[in-house]
């Protein structure tokens, strides 16, 4: 993976907010932290509500990514309000966010201006807003637990409704300033692939498992294909630590596709109060390795999904709340 750690062209996929705008966003963030001390649907119906108190340029542009996310499918907010008062970094494995903070109505805010926030129940109890840290013991796990490289994935790429948008908002940085999220689109990808590989993995030979974060040994998903929908806009479905081809010239086919993707791949070193909006529909994610202490100074990202439409995975979602039960 390259080390070059530059945004595309500023102002395309760069959001900065202005310091009236972080202050706008801190006061609606603020109410929804008095309003609703826990992280439940009744945060979720307020941030909905509250999505539309929000900074208009804010709104403009999360709503313009919703419909064309672009060549990278990353947008990178910049500067937003963080709690002024930041615990110690969790470092217990699971951890998640129960009690709303301003960064956790943040996320929610983001997530419902693009759709609905979503959890899994098999994953981290189906929190809506969940930690991503490092885990004393879990260096070499291949999930954000970890600290290893962690190989480009489409998150949860075994689920059928796998989330459209993955949201990772910093709130503390590395002690290195090493970590770097990996982000790598297949638009950027594609013409770098020739026909007759583009063709192999338009087909139905590709099992993927769920990751080690479900906690369960899944035999992998049906045989599908890694490319579908449009031939010059393709949707990817992939996760290169869990899928595998059932024939040999697919898994040829998908040693090429990791080696482009990790060529066109960009790595950003997140800051405090960066948030990466990342299309899971085109483009995949992984991290850098990084060395944690585990001093309550380490690295800690938050994390939120999100469905465009939760009305599809209705069936998984018994008494239409926001997380999925399989
Ligand atoms: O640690 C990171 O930057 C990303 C981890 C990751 O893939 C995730 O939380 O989904
Ligand atoms: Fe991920």
């Amino acid at each position: 993976m390259t080390e070059a750690t530059i945004e595309l062209a500023p102002g395309s996929n760069v959001l900065a907010l202005s310091p009236g705008e972080a202050a706008a966003f801190a006061a609606v963030a603020d109410r929804l932290v008095t309003a609703h001390p826990h992280v439940d649907e009744a945060l979720v119906a307020g941030a909905r509500s509250a999505w539309d108190d929000l900074p208009v340029g804010t709104r403009r542009r999360i709503r313009a990514f919703r419909r064309d996310s672009g060549v990278s499918g990353v947008l990178v907010v910049r500067g937003l309000p963080l709690d002024v008062e930041l615990p110690p970094t969790p470092s217990v494995g699971g951890s998640v966010q129960r009690t709303t903070t301003r960064a956790a109505a943040v996320l929610l805010l983001v997530a419902c201006g693009l759709g609905d926030p979503a959890a899994y129940r098999q994953e981290k109890g189906g929190a809506l807003v969940q930690d991503v840290v490092p885990v004393p013991g879990q260096e070499a796990f291949q999930g954000n637990a970890g600290s290893t490289e962690l190989m480009l994935h489409n998150e949860n790429a075994f689920h059928d409704h796998r989330p459209d948008y993955v949201l990772l908002l910093c709130l503390r940085a590395d002690h290195d300033r090493v970590a770097g999220l990996h982000t790598s689109s297949v638009r950027e990808a594609l013409g770098l692939l020739p026909a007759t590989t583009r063709a192999l993995l338009g087909r139905p030979v590709f099992r993927t498992a769920a990751p080690p974060s479900f906690g369960f040994d899944s035999a992998g998903t049906p045989e599908q294909a890694v490319l579908t929908g449009d031939a010059e806009d393709p949707d990817v479905r992939v996760d290169f630590a869990a899928t595998t081809a059932v024939t040999p010239d697919g898994q040829a086919a998908l040693d090429e596709l990791n080696r482009v993707l990790e060529a066109v791949a960009r790595t950003r070193r997140l800051e405090p109060g960066v948030l990466a909006i990342v299309d899971n529909h085109v483009t995949l994610h992984g991290r850098s390795a990084f060395r944690p202490r585990y001093d309550g100074a380490d690295r800690w990202l938050q994390r939120t999904f999100v469905l465009n439409d939760l009305r599809r995975s209705r069936d998984h979602r018994p008494g239409d709340g926001h997380v999925l039960e399989r």
